[in-house]
């Protein structure tokens, strides 16, 4: 079953706009450690292609859109995000790519660790390796 899911965060809308937060823990099962967000991303560029062995992150789209595809090494879903009020919660061991980036985008991601490159599936067939030896 594919463990990655849509999370819908809260909108306090007003005539003044609108107005998401998230929490902790409460929103997303996991302490924010990282924040860092991809802009300026050219629309036929792709980012990611890795997966991580301990890291869970909550990816949105905070501006514009751009799909991202999940791949738990049985199954890949692509999901679409394009509104600031939900995000893509990834937990470890999912290789995913990010595509398809319309004008002006810009993805914001809540990450449960600091960067540490030795986290990093780098390599599609040592993933898949990987999850054969779990
Ligand atoms: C992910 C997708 C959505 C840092 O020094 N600190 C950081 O916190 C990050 C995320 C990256 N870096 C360095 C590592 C590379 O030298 O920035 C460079 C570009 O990183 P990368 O090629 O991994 O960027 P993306 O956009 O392909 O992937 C990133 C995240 O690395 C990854 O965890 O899920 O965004």
């Amino acid at each position: 079953m594919n463990p990655c899911k849509i999370i819908d965060l809260p909108k306090i809308s007003d005539v003044r706009g609108n107005l998401t937060f998230i929490e902790s823990m409460h929103h997303i099962p996991f302490k924010i450690e990282r924040v860092y967000y991809l802009y300026d991303v050219p629309g036929d560029e792709e980012r990611g292609g890795h997966a991580h062995k301990n890291l869970e992150q909550l990816i949105i789209a905070i501006s514009g859109s751009f799909d991202i595809t999940v791949d738990d090494g049985i199954e890949s879903n692509t999901y679409s995000l394009r509104r600031p009020y939900y995000g893509l919660y990834i937990p470890s061991f999912i290789w995913r790519t990010m595509e398809n980036f319309s004008t002006s985008s810009a993805a914001l991601v809540l990450a449960s660790k600091p960067y540490d490159e030795s986290d990093y599936y780098r390599n599609y067939e040592d993933f898949i390796k990987s999850i054969k030896e779990k």
